[in-house]
């Protein structure tokens, strides 16, 4: 018997309201859970929906307010999460536990199902992958994937193929693991994904990756701005477990083989460039001068500070990246603005120099040079350790 808990905050509540319903028409769901950030217009959509799906489905339809869990951060997914997580511990009549975004337009019962029949063969953890354009999910393969290959280079981490993904599906030796471990429930905010991608690897749980062809339609990003606060926090939460160890034989890791690219998914720019240049030119300090200079490679140093005056990328190559980021693990702090502003500036740089260099040549061309980059960096880290 499964509970499906979708996370929200403010979503366009028809695709909200939908979702809760297909998940609640599913046979082995026995409750759905929707977490709230807040009391405002989606919280009462829902509210206002649920005696209809209830009497149709003849399901729950469970609203809470997120609990604040992990005082030391910023109250957001992370609280969300974890007070499902709370919530599904004490209710012992569920068995799985899945998770999926609110305000996936292509969501359907299949996505359940997909999750359920390999939870049928004893996985404790299952996630959901998909396709995605080649200059979406910067966050995941610049930061998420790059730091697994530098820091744990023989595990299964690095090999995740979307480690910071929110739809997943746990069973109940799952979510022991992740409720009783005080680095997760602390992470209140978006750090929360990596938290449960590691502390399951760390724990040597077993994950099975699905494939959903159809891919992940949801809201679009505008420029690479409303990313800062995800990218600082995916870092940081990678940063404060950079002296972790992990068994290389700990776990287990099967991965569906993907399926051919949707011609949607192939085509598509999933943020605005225009927007973006702009942002290496905005909101320079004399410190993060200071800073650039004193810790960083001086070809990025003087790249970054030619592209305060004028639009220009070149410098934020892949090597120019994969060097930069051990002095950020070195010496980044988190809630100190002027380093937080040079992690976002260099890595809108790189970003765009993926996009202007990589992407234009073509989606398979793209999507090979990160994979040969996370590969690539892995393999290095290896022969170091
Ligand atoms: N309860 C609660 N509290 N829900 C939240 C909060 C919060 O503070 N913030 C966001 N949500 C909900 C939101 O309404 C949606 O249902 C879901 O969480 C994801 O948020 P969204 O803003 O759509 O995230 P985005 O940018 O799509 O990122 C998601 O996908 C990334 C990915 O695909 O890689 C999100 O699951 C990320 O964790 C993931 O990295």
């Amino acid at each position: 018997m499964s509970l499906v808990c979708f996370p929200f905050k403010e979503e366009d509540v028809s695709i909200v309201v939908r979702n809760v319903e297909y998940a609640a028409q599913h046979p082995r769901v026995h409750a759905v859970l929707c977490v709230g950030y807040s009391k405002g217009e989606t919280w009462h959509a829902i509210a206002n929906s649920r005696a209809g799906i209830e009497a149709r489905t003849g399901k729950r339809v469970i609203l809470l307010l997120q609990k604040r869990i992990g005082l030391s951060l910023r109250g957001g997914k992370g609280d969300g999460m974890n007070t499902a997580l709370l919530y599904f511990a004490e209710n012992k009549e569920y068995s799985r536990l899945h998770f999926y975004d609110a305000d996936i337009v292509s969501f359907s019962g299949d996505w359940i199902t997909k999750a359920e029949q390999s939870g049928d063969l004893d996985y404790d953890l299952v996630r959901h992958y998909f396709p995605r354009s080649s200059t979406d999910a910067m966050i995941t393969w610049l930061v998420t994937k790059i730091g697994f290959s530098l820091i744990w280079p023989n595990t299964y981490l690095p090999h995740v193929e979307q480690p910071l993904g929110g739809e997943l599906m746990l069973t109940r030796r799952a979510v022991e693991v992740l409720v009783k471990d005080q680095r997760v429930m602390q992470q209140s905010d978006w750090g929360i994904d990596t938290l449960y991608t590691f502390v399951t690897a760390q724990a040597g749980l077993r994950v099975s990756e699905v494939y959903v062809p159809e891919g992940k339609v949801h809201a679009l990003y505008g420029g690479l701005r409303d990313l800062r606060t995800m990218l600082v926090e995916c870092f940081s939460a990678l940063q404060s477990l950079q002296r972790e160890q992990i068994h290389p034989l700990a776990g287990l890791h099967r991965m569906e083989p993907p399926k051919a690219v949707p011609t949607a998914v192939r085509e598509k720019l999933g943020y605005d460039i225009e927007k973006t240049l702009k942002l290496l030119r905005d909101n320079w300090t004399p410190r993060q001068r200071e800073l650039l200079h004193k810790h960083f490679d001086s070809a990025l140093a003087k790249g970054l500070e030619n592209s305060s005056e004028w639009p220009c990328w070149s410098f934020a190559d892949e090597e120019a990246w994969v060097k930069a980021y051990p002095r950020f693990l070195e010496h980044f702090e988190k809630g100190d603005d002027d380093w937080e502003e040079l992690l976002f500036k260099i890595w809108v740089a790189r970003v765009l120099n993926h996009t202007l260099k990589n992407v234009v040549r073509g989606y398979d061309i793209a999507l090979g040079t990160l994979r040969d980059l996370v590969r690539d960096t892995q393999h290095k880290s290896a022969l170091q350790i």
